[in-house]
């Protein structure tokens, strides 16, 4: 039987699918789980990245302020529902100060990879790129080189090393609100030189005809790396954003075995439908625990708050398989 391959999490936040929903996704009952106004300056707190940390989580946030500059800021959950996120923005420690130029910084992944937390993120450096940090405790965190030249969103490093190397999925675009987008694949020997560049695929019909981009931190099964991905439809009023998801192959992960042709979860809800964009909904992390299947998903709404929901990986795969277009 298919099954994800390692990580038990008995604490991952969970709630059972409600009786008149027959969805394969359903979303938190006390959805958004983080208010726009998280901290005092924020102006909206979404597209944000959640990790297990010690014996509860920790997560590094997208804080748009009040001034409205995209910024990241570190945070703690007891319960990976409510989060004490710090009031002051992340400050990178540069190894090398040539490295680190910042201006903003936004949509943040967070994984675990041999011995410390990575985080990457949408670097405003000359126009969108990759930036790249570790950290062991969420408090220092240590800026490396950014991963690729200008302009790239959506850089996801996988949980562990491939063919040898650090791995990365990846969106080249352009300067503004890009319109057009494929998925990349690369390898690193150190986190510093990315090559290899494969292509993985590109948008198709309908909620994902515009663009796509990888989400959360892929996660390893037996059958294959399990992506979320965001799928962009233009529509007559603008961009919505859905999320689906992909199988990729284990050692050749530019390889797409299985890929959703219907989405998983588009806008629906009021606080996904309304606020400072409309009709958005952008996971950037997942949980999951191996022993049960299940699997947390955490996804931006609207661009204004954060909000969780919940599949299980079996039935999550039956689905993919049944509903592909690879
Ligand atoms: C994308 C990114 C995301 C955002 C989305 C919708 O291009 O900027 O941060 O959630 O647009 O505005």
């Amino acid at each position: 039987m298919a099954k994800l391959i390692s990580g038990n999490l008995p604490n991952i936040p969970w709630q059972p699918r409600p009786r008149d929903c027959s969805d394969v996704i359903w979303r938190h009952d006390a959805n958004p789980i983080i208010p726009r106004n998280a901290t005092p300056t924020s102006n909206s707190v979404f597209n944000s990245a959640v990790v297990p940390y010690k014996d509860g989580f920790a997560g590094v946030f997208r804080c748009d302020d009040k001034v409205r500059q995209m910024h990241l800021h570190a945070g703690f959950s007891r319960d990976g529902l409510k989060f004490d996120i710090e009031p002051e923005r992340i400050q990178f420690i540069h190894d090398n100060p040539d490295a680190g130029e910042y201006e903003e910084a936004y949509d943040p992944r967070a994984c675990w990879i041999e011995d410390r937390y990575y985080v990457t993120w949408c670097n405003l450096y000359h126009g969108p790129t990759i930036g790249v940090a570790h950290t062991q405790n969420f408090k220092t965190f240590h800026q490396l080189e950014n991963a690729f030249l200008p302009h790239n969103r959506n850089g996801v490093l996988f949980p562990r090393k491939i063919n040898g190397n650090y791995a990365m999925l990846s969106r080249p675009s352009d300067t503004g609100h890009t319109a057009f987008g494929d998925i990349f694949y690369s390898e690193s020997p150190d986190l510093c030189f990315w090559g290899k560049h494969r292509f993985v695929m590109a948008p198709t019909v309908g909620w994902q005809s515009t663009k796509i981009g990888p989400g959360p931190t892929p996660i390893e099964t037996s059958e294959g790396w399990l992506v979320f991905y965001h799928g962009v439809l233009t529509s007559c009023n603008g961009f919505v954003y859905h999320y689906g998801a992909a199988l990729l192959d284990l050692d050749k992960p530019w390889k797409v075995i299985y890929r959703t042709k219907p989405y998983l979860m588009s806008p629906q809800r009021d606080y996904e439908c309304v606020g400072d964009v409309p009709n958005v909904v952008f996971p950037c992390a997942a949980l999951h625990d191996a022993a049960t299947g299940r699997i947390a998903i955490y996804y931006g709404c609207a661009d204004t708050v954060t909000s969780v929901a919940y599949t299980e990986f079996g039935e999550l795969l039956d689905f993919i398989k049944s509903n592909s277009i690879a």
